[in-house]
């Protein structure tokens, strides 16, 4: 397969100027007619290339006379004349037999769409790049009820609606629906008196379970106004919900396309998880608008320009609308679990990479995840005041565009007046820098020595540091210190409460009434710390910093030197930290939701990772049993406590979606599973049939099935949700991310038989194949059968959907970290996808990458 370069980037050689689309929808057969008109730019040839992807030609003219355009398998070239001319198609698709959902596809009889990144070229041909940007027309002839396209309705009768989308977009933005659907609507004034009417579209009968995606539409809108200053430009906002669909969501301009799971939901249906997703993945669509729509991407190699910056924007929201602090730390644990994991293996890429065969594999927590955060220090070295300067002059500047990273970064350089030059380093190197801390305290004066290792030169990295005395308490406030070289020397000067850059400290370092520095406060940074600190002052800054993120920082080191500990060399956890961790989960006065965050284990993963990068080979039943350990230790000191808690948090009156409601109930959750441990499945299965809500009710089952006592729960939750599919996809889940070791794999299998198990529908291979995948002890079970069986899956789904199956591949990612046997059975595992007959661009690009 071709890779493409960036370095190879040319603008396309013509404008479009118009577009006008007409769909003669119908299963089998649909006619799609276009209407085009191009104006040459300086440097057009003579013969034009359009895309098109699986598409039968009926018809082609340009200027009204029949031409005869040169197919290939990726599209067409036609000769075109050297002045403006209309270009006018008529193609068959087949939207039913789709089942990559790339393109025109059908979901449940519902017509719909997903063109981004290169799905536009399965439903015309066209120049389907983002650069191209164009006002679109459509006219969509069906008898279904409900006809959608992007912009604002410009007429309807029986059998067809016409659609004017007035912004020029790109064509991965287009977006069509079809169906039999029902709307939850609202009307929304904007901040420039602009009425426009908002509608959640869904199938008949899910109409009760959109009222929370509708209100944050309208928080979000009114959101984007007072923070960015980002005003909607249409009359109409809709949102439709599919229950097939690849990704989350999707931004088309005034018609997102939503995975119905990031739609659907009740107190009955959904976990607090799950409203708080809802919120997340609603805003950040509607953030696209600007961020990705109005301001598009030049080339896919800039998928993080909107994406990096719209998770930014996302992560505002709700650290606004929740707890910031709770919004922090749940968005480093992403960021070290999956991104830094990535960041250290075959897959690392930069955020802004330079090649790929094939883009819809860079859809990656690198690109979404670490590009927001290189927006956020961005934000954070320059300061809330000329960040909201830089970002206005982009908006205005490049509204309109498809722009580049180094034109969004020009902004920021432009109003700072100051060379930036190496914090771009953060958008085109990949690797997680490593950070080392050395201080030197002579009695009087504390020194910071920073050092940095990082690919390609050093990087900006901002990191936010306070002081601690003795007892805790905070005697230097937060402070960026901003790393900009190799290494750097900084003291604190007390008289002024400043710190100031200095030479390398020397002289013997005295340890009396040293303070403590408390450093990456807030995870300014996203690197790898090593701070140097001891047991004793992690203790300390776990039990008072002032700084929440370094609190729960220093409590989940101290837990996973424990846990390591007790995978190694069998040692027992430390009392020291379990009562330090105990103080915590009793003390009224934090969040109960920062509560149940510190009572969180590492994963396993997270476990064998950290053994790999000390060059200890993982033993995935041994972390496994090493957990359950913990666990029992916890259970055993605090239980007390824990029934105490598990009382006292009971629900006081209905339940609502509020962070503070999640957060009681995530900590009694928290501590219901904890003492399950030695009080047995009697609490559970009580709060299983008691529960007014899903959150509670499906904690409850988890802790059941962990202990094998989960049979009548699981036939009742079968009985009540099994025609409820974003629900029974949680009963799939459950069961296999419950069980322990090489049991996960049996499950799966398993439920890969159950009647309610469908290969065609993304979700429910997520839930069972997914969570098979990411259950540590199971994928790696000693027998290998967790390899064999996700190398079946993967060859199975890719010809049906290749993006889905590539997907799949990433949990190989880490294959080197274990030991010979099972290096040698993933490694044949992966050759093995490998050698499929026809095997997709999409998963022979990830498998070739992993095996390196
Ligand atoms: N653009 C693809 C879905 C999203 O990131 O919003
Ligand atoms: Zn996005």
């Amino acid at each position: 397969p071709r890779t493409t370069r960036l370095a190879d980037y040319r603008p396309f050689g013509w404008r479009v100027t118009e577009v006008h689309l007409t769909f003669r929808l119908a299963p089998g057969a649909t006619r799609v007619l276009s209407r085009i008109r191009f104006a040459p730019l300086d440097h057009a040839p003579a013969r034009m290339t359009l895309d098109g992807e699986g598409l039968t030609l009926i018809s082609a003219l340009i200027d009204g006379a029949p031409v005869s355009p040169d197919l290939t398998t990726d599209g067409l070239t036609v000769d075109v004349p050297p002045a403006p001319f209309l270009w006018e198609a008529e193609v068959e698709i087949a939207p039913e037999g789709n089942t990559a959902l790339e393109g025109l596809y059908m979901s449940g009889g519902i017509y719909c769409t997903q063109c981004e990144a290169e799905g536009f070229r399965r439903i015309t041909y066209y120049p389907d790049r983002p650069d191209v940007m164009a006002p679109f027309t459509v006219r969509i002839e069906s008898d279904l009820p409900v006809l959608l396209s992007n912009g604002n309705p410009t007429g309807s009768g029986p059998g067809f609606a016409e659609w004017h989308d007035p912004w020029p977009k790109p064509s991965y933005l287009f977006a069509l629906v079809a169906g039999n659907l029902v709307a939850t609507s609202a009307s929304f004034q904007t901040a420039e008196g602009r009425d426009v009417e908002l509608n959640v579209w869904v199938r008949p009968g899910d109409e009760g379970r959109t009222g929370y995606a509708l209100d944050s539409l309208i928080r979000s809108m009114r959101w984007d106004e007072d923070r960015f200053g980002r005003v909607y430009d249409l009359d109409v906002f809709n949102i439709v919900a599919v229950d097939d669909f690849n990704a989350g969501a999707m931004e088309n301009k005034g018609l997102n396309i939503f995975n119905s799971k990031y739609v659907l939901a009740s107190p009955e249906t959904a976990t607090d998880r799950d409203f708080e997703g809802i919120e997340a993945v609603v805003a950040h669509e509607y953030f696209h608008n600007w961020t990705g729509n109005r301001i598009t991407c030049r080339d896919w190699f800039q998928l993080c320009l909107k994406e990096g910056l719209t998770v930014y924007r996302d992560q505002e929201f709700t650290s606004d609308m929740r707890s910031r602090a709770v919004k922090r730390i749940e968005d480093a644990l992403l960021l070290r679990a999956a991104q830094f994991r990535e960041d250290a293996g075959p897959l690392a890429h930069p955020p802004r990479p330079d090649t790929y065969v094939e883009i819809n594999n860079f859809y990656t927590v690198t690109v979404y995840e670490k590009g927001a955060e290189v927006v956020r220090m961005l934000a954070s070295v320059l300061g809330p005041e000329t960040f909201a300067t830089g970002l206005e002059l982009y908006f205005a500047r490049h509204d309109g565009h498809a722009a580049t990273i180094e034109e969004f970064f020009a902004c920021f350089q432009e109003v700072a007046g100051d060379t930036l030059d190496g914090f771009a380093r953060w958008w085109t190197e990949a690797g997680t820098p490593r950070v080392t801390v050395s201080r030197h305290w002579d009695g009087e004066t504390l020194t910071l020595s920073v050092r940095q290792e990082t690919l390609g030169g050093p990087r900006w990295i901002p990191l936010a540091v306070g002081l601690l005395g003795p007892d805790g308490e905070e005697i230097a406030p937060t402070t960026l210190l901003t790393l900009k070289d190799t290494e750097a020397h900084w003291r604190y000067v007390p008289s002024t409460a400043t710190w100031e850059t200095c030479s390398a400290p020397n002289g013997q370092p005295k340890t009396d009434g040293a303070p403590l520095p408390s450093i990456n406060r807030g995870f300014s940074a996203p690197v790898l710390l090593e701070a140097g600190m001891t047991d004793a002052e992690r203790r300390l800054i776990f039990g008072h910093d002032t700084d929440p993120f370094n609190r729960w920082d220093a409590g989940r080191q101290l837990i996973r030197a424990g846990f390591i500990g007790l995978v190694t060399e069998d040692r027992e956890p430390d009392p020291e930290t379990l009562a330090a961790m105990g103080r915590a989960v009793r003390d009224d006065a934090l969040d109960p939701a920062f509560r149940a965050l510190v009572m969180g284990l590492p994963s396993d993963d997270d476990i064998a990772q950290t053994l790999a990068e000390a060059g200890r080979t993982p033993d995935p039943d041994l972390i496994e049993t090493g957990r359950e350990r913990l666990r029992e230790a916890i259970a055993a000191l605090l239980a007390g406590d824990l029934r105490r808690l598990y009382a006292d948090l009971a629900p006081v009156g209905p339940y609502r979606p509020d962070a503070d409601g999640a957060g009681r109930r995530a900590l009694r959750c928290a501590a219901l599973s904890c003492l399950s441990v030695v009080d047995g499945p009697d609490a559970a299965r009580a709060l299983y049939s008691q529960a007014d809500n899903m959150t509670e009710r499906l904690a409850a089952l988890s802790v059941l099935l962990r202990l094998g006592a989960a049979e009548d729960a699981l036939a009742d939750f079968h009985a009540r949700w099994s025609r409820t599919p974003d629900v029974l996809d949680k009963w799939f889940a459950l069961q296999v991310g419950s069980v322990k070791g090489s049991r996960a794999v049996e499950t799966a299998l398993r439920l890969t038989r159950h009647p309610d198990f469908d290969w065609r529908r993304p979700n429910r291979v997520r839930s069972v194949l997914g969570t098979m995948l990411r259950h540590h002890a199971g994928f790696h079970s000693a027998d290998g059968a967790g390899y064999k069986v996700a190398a079946d899956w993967i060859v199975r789904l890719d010809p049906a959907n290749p993006q889905l199956a590539a997907g799949l591949t990433s949990p190989f990612q880490t294959w080197r970290r274990y030991d010979g046997d099972r290096q040698g059975m993933m490694r044949d595992a992966l050759e093995r996808i490998a050698s499929a007959d026809g095997l997709s661009r999409d998963t022979s690009e990830m498998v070739g990458r992993i095996l390196g």
